[in-house]
């Protein structure tokens, strides 16, 4: 029977368990990317495992989130990363040198291999055809260790692509007509598998679009093979030589198939909120916006650059329009320069920031109150631009620069025939931005550097009151919000605590320090979104120690087993409607429970109520999250 791409890639790495959809597997990790947001803890907690030295071959820390050092604790987290990364030989990616994952696929994919990343979109590469999976910062100090990376076996299913793409219509409608079709819930316990003759068209930057926002379907990741067109994107990088082929076999069997007729896509339009309320552009054409911006690690590419001016050179931003633009990697505003887009660019109004992150974290260019921001980004939960109730719609480059002209939302195909973008030769090939190892000097950690605190293993029994209780869809930036503010405390646990539900319920830390010990209760998809473990240590240092949901986003029900905080699902949903804020849950035999993989028992002391619920945990999950998490596991000799 012919194995799927994605099969080859797990059974060529496969060093635990059968690779069954729904088995528990464990795969050596060939590269490793950590960011300086989740990458500085993963860091700090793979020095408090006591490993002797990193592992992997290829690993790449990142300052590409919160650049600006505008306060100096952010700029400690910076110098303790580019230092670690010195003494145990990763390579330090320079703040201004691009975002992670552009910058990782250009200078460092390898099809074949496979990647583990401290950030949900760490997919990208799967574009260069690598198995590229994000992760919270505890799996990846693992792996920094030479551990390999643990998770349940996806079912692979094929997207079969056929068509090419109608002009004005690009890549991101593509991810954006996924997600109308199967929401943010979609792609859960899925890998998918790009195959089909529409392929053929699709340039690495749109494939690389394509495989980021995945993460949006809640995908654990996305694999495009890597042939002709990969080998000519390495090969414009000066990497040719890093070129393999890498396909599935031509009888490959999947578990499951999806058509997409790529000429059928029209140009779409994700409504503020989440990114899978799509619309046809049709829809909201004509609504005024006063920021309109392209760029993050899904439309920053060259492809995406090079649009946008072909769009507005010779013509002039809307007198009402902030307009601003992240080029994704030094490379790719490098290349911008020698190519001339930037006198272009900057003639006609445009912003050109620094490549990172930036706004798309809610650093900078955060929006007025009450404005309506347009943004060629990937996530547009609400708050995360930096301001309560924000209006943030996702759209595509062509969309954003054509609504930058007019000041409302405009469908691109009014404006005639669509530009055509020539790739150059060769891409600028600087390497200025990264620091190579030397295994030398020392490691300094600032006053905002904090000690990483530990889980508590699982009590016999658990009573606490409800400290808050969710809808649906509860994203990890609903939980941790993002922002300038925020960020800086990433390796500070205590501090950003402070920062919980921020924005969903202001008074929701006090009330958790107050119970002292509290409960969580979550509707479907708990914890979507980022990999940050801020959303789970947060709540776990101020006294949380179980969440009961309808379901859970994968990385963060393992951030919270890696740290010691129950996530248990509803046996039946119907018993969410029955608790209340405050309402105080006892779980009498949890311990027992967890270790002999029953159901737990609730009882609402208030209601009277009896409902049970479930943690089905692999043996290795359950001993990690009965002792406390992965560092009072490790620190208690058992691991
Ligand atoms: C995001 O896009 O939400 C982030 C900021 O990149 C996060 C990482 C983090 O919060 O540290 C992610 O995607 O995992
Ligand atoms: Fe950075 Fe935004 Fe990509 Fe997250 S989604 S890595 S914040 S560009």
């Amino acid at each position: 029977m012919g194995q799927s791409l994605t099969r080859k890639l797990i059974e060529s790495h496969l060093v635990a368990g059968k690779a069954e959809a729904g088995e528990e597997i464990g795969i050596a990790v060939d590269q490793v990317l950590l960011t300086d947001t989740n990458g500085t803890m993963s860091w700090l907690q793979f020095e408090a495992m006591g490993f002797p030295r990193a592992v992997p071959g290829r690993i790449v820390s990142y300052a590409d989130h919160n650049v600006y050092q505008v306060d100096s604790r952010n700029s400690d987290d910076h110098r303790y990363m580019q230092a670690v990364s010195r003494r145990y030989g990763a390579v330090f990616s320079k703040p201004g040198n691009g975002i992670c994952h552009q910058v990782h696929m250009e200078s460092f994919s390898i099809p074949g291999q496979t990647l583990l990343g401290t950030d949900s979109h760490t997919p990208l590469c799967g574009a260069a055809g690598m198995l590229a999976i994000g992760a919270g910062g505890l799996d990846v100090a693992v792996a920094l260790g030479g551990g390999p990376y643990f998770f349940q076996m996806p079912q692979v299913v094929r997207v079969h692509l056929t068509g090419a793409l109608q002009p004005w219509v690009t890549a991101k409608d593509v991810i954006l007509e996924l997600l109308r079709r199967l929401t943010v819930r979609g792609g859960s316990g899925k890998i998918f598998e790009y195959g089909g003759p529409g392929l053929r068209s699709l340039l690495a930057a749109q494939r690389m679009t394509i495989a980021n926002m995945g993460a949006e379907l809640g995908l654990t990741t996305s694999v495009f093979p890597s042939d002709e067109v990969t080998r000519s994107f390495l090969t414009r990088l000066g990497r040719g030589e890093d070129w393999r082929p890498a396909a599935p076999d031509e009888d490959a069997t999947y578990d499951g198939e999806i058509e997409l007729d790529l000429s059928s896509i029209t140009p779409l339009v994700a409504l503020p909120g989440s990114p899978d309320r799509v619309v046809p552009v049709e829809d909201v054409a004509g609504t005024a916006v006063e920021q309109v911006m392209v760029g993050s690690c899904t439309n920053g590419s060259w492809h995406d650059m090079a649009s946008v001016t072909e769009v507005i050179r010779g013509r002039r931003v809307h007198p009402s329009i902030s307009f601003v633009l992240f080029p994704g990697s030094h490379k790719i505003l490098e290349t911008m320069a020698r190519e001339g887009l930037l006198a272009d660019l900057l003639a006609a109004g445009a912003i050109v920031s620094e490549s990172s992150c930036g706004a798309c974290a809610g650093i900078g260019h955060v929006p007025a109150a009450g404005a309506k921001s347009l943004r060629a980004f990937n996530r547009n939960f609400s708050g995360r631009s930096g301001v309560k109730d924000d209006e943030v719609y996702l759209c595509s480059s062509v969309v954003a620069a054509a609504s930058a002209l007019t000041g409302v939302i405009t469908d691109p195909r009014t404006l005639g025939p669509p530009p055509a973008v020539t790739l150059p030769p060769r891409f600028a090939s600087s390497t200025a931005g990264f620091v190579e190892p030397d295994g030398g000097g020392e490691i300094l950690r600032g006053p905002n550097i904090k000690p990483v605190p530990l889980g508590e293993p699982v009590a016999e029994a658990l009573e606490a009151p409800v400290v808050i209780k969710l809808g649906d869809k509860v994203s990890t930036d609903d939980i941790s919000p993002a922002g300038a503010a925020v960020l800086v405390f990433r390796s500070n646990i205590p501090a950003i605590s402070e920062f919980c539900f921020k924005y969903v319920d202001a008074d929701f830390v006090a009330r958790a320090k107050a119970a002292g010990r509290g409960i969580i209760v979550g509707g479907e998809t708990y914890g979507q979104g980022s990999s940050r473990e801020a959303a789970a240590t947060g709540p776990m240092y101020l006294g949380v120690r179980a969440v009961i949901a309808k379901s859970f986003a994968r990385i963060h029900r393992t951030n919270l087993i890696n740290w010691g905080v129950v996530p248990l699902v509803f046996d039946d949903p119907a018993a969410w409607a029955g608790i209340e804020r405050d309402d105080r849950l006892r779980l009498p035999g949890l311990r027992a429970a967890l270790a002999a993989g029953e159901q737990v028992m609730v009882v609402n002391a208030r209601t009277g109520a009896v409902f049970t619920a479930s943690c089905v945990l692999t043996p290795r999950e359950r001993e990690i999250l009965l002792d406390g998490g992965i560092l009072a596991h490790t620190k208690s000799g058992r691991a």
